[in-house]
This record gives structure tokens, C-alpha cells and sequence, in this order.
């Protein structure tokens, strides 16, 4: 059980616009004259910071085991649900997650391969009762999204390193996931250009949130 708040979560392949649409979205609701906090995973805490670095830049030097991985994401989690999420929902404030729950089924369970179920335990056991109102799923072809993140960079990251097939898979596991909680999920097309991906999340928040 969320507080009076509401949690948004962005969704996606890589490249698939989460943190301009985050931003936008963000604004949109400000506009409105609602608190709206917007934050990262992984990241968004001083721990989760330093997460993401070793994460993302391999910082030790050695290969980082998978199960290393899925730990670390859930690691970072348990931080901004207890720091930061629950008490800005638990407050009123709405927030705008760039990444949460969802990655790891996507990324860790059908990219990596580990069992969905015992991920699901995993992040109950990191978000305690915070749950997203709504999920918006960004999602695009994976060749494209990688080009993007690529173009916006320069180079790749560790995942992004990773196989075109394990990027197929994900994509396609969050279209799962998708399918399964059609309450919780909107599939939003993130090929399009970005005021018209805008303008249909725009549409989404407003029926879910806003219509009377
Ligand atoms: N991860 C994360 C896990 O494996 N498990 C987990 O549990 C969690 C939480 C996070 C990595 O960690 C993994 C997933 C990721 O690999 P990250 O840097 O936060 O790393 O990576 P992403 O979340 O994938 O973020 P990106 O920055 O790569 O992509 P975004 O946020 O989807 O896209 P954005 O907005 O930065 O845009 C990328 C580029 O595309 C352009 C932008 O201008 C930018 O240049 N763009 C568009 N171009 C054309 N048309 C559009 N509609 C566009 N929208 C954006």
C-alpha cells in the first residue's frame, strides 16, 4: 500500500526515451500544482549512486556475476523505497521512476535467465509495500533503442554490451509482463518521434488519473 502519493514508472528497452519522457512527464504534472519528485534506478540515493557506478563502469575490474547483478539492482532498490519513495508518496508527492521492479524481471529474469518467480520475491523483499499506480512501457525495437542510447553516449554501457538475443528476449519479456497486468500496464509506441510519444502518454496519465 502506497501513501496518498502516486508512483508513474517508466519502463523499456534501452534507448526507448524513459528519462526525456520521465522529464516531460514530470513537467506536465508540476504544471498541474502537484509535488513530483523524478528519480533513477538504478540510483537515486547516495548508496544507489555508487551502485549504478559499479553496476554500469564495472569498477572492481572483474567480471560481475549475475547473481551479483540481479542482488545489486535490488540492493539499490531497497534504498530508494525506504529513503525516498515512501516517504514522498506517503506524503502526497506524486513520483516519476525512471526504472523499477519490472528491469529486473525483464533484464535479469528473461535476459539473464534466473527463475521470475524467486525475482518477484526479491523485490517484494526490497520495495516492501511500494507498488506503481501506473507503468508505461516504452517499447521499440531493440536495434533501434540501442542506437539511440549509442548516439546519445558514444559508446556502449555493460548491458548494453550484451548479445542482440538477450535484448530480444527482454523486450519481449516485458510485453509479458505487459500482457499479464493490463491494469498496471499502457504499452506505449516509443518509435514514434518524441512530442507525438508525448502527447500519447499525455492522453494515458489524464484518462488514468484525471478524467472524471
Ligand atoms: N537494469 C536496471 C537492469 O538490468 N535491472 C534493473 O533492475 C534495473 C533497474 C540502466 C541499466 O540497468 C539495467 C537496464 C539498463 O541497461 P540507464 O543508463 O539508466 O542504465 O539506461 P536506460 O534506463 O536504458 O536509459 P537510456 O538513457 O539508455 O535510455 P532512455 O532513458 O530510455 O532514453 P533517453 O531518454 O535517455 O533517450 C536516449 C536517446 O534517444 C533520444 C534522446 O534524445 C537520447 O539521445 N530519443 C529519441 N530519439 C528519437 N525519437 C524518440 N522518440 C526519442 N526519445 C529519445
Amino acid at each position: 500500500m502506497n501513501g496518498p502519493g502516486r508512483l508513474i514508472t517508466f519502463e523499456g528497452p534501452e534507448g526507448g526515451g524513459k528519462s526525456t519522457q520521465a522529464r516531460l512527464l514530470a513537467d506536465s504534472l508540476r504544471a498541474r500544482g502537484l509535488e513530483v519528485l523524478t528519480t533513477r534506478e538504478p540510483g537515486g540515493t547516495p548508496t544507489g549512486e555508487i551502485i549504478r557506478d559499479l553496476l554500469q563502469n564495472n569498477l572492481s575490474g572483474e567480471p560481475i556475476r549475475d547473481a551479483t547483478e540481479a542482488l545489486l539492482f535490488c540492493a539499490s532498490r531497497a534504498q530508494l523505497c525506504r529513503d525516498v519513495l515512501a516517504p514522498a508518496l506517503g506524503r502526497g508527492a506524486w513520483v516519476v521512476l525512471d526504472r523499477f521492479t519490472d528491469s529486473t524481471l525483464a533484464y535479469q529474469g528473461f535476459g539473464r535467465g534466473f527463475d521470475v518467480a524467486a525475482l518477484r520475491s526479491l523485490n517484494d523483499f526490497a520495495t516492501g509495500d511500494v507498488k506503481p499506480a501506473l507503468t508505461l512501457l516504452l517499447d521499440l525495437p531493440v536495434e533501434e533503442g540501442l542506437a539511440r542510447a549509442v548516439s546519445r553516449s558514444g559508446k556502449k554501457d555493460r548491458i548494453e554490451q550484451a548479445p542482440l538475443d538477450f535484448h530480444r528476449r527482454l523486450r519481449e519479456g516485458y510485453l509479458r509482463l505487459a500482457r499479464e497486468e493490463p491494469d498496471r500496464f499502457v504499452v506505449v509506441d516509443a518509435a514514434k518521434p518524441v512530442p507525438d510519444v508525448t502527447a500519447d502518454i499525455a492522453r494515458v496519465v489524464e484518462a488514468r488519473f484525471f478524467a472524471r
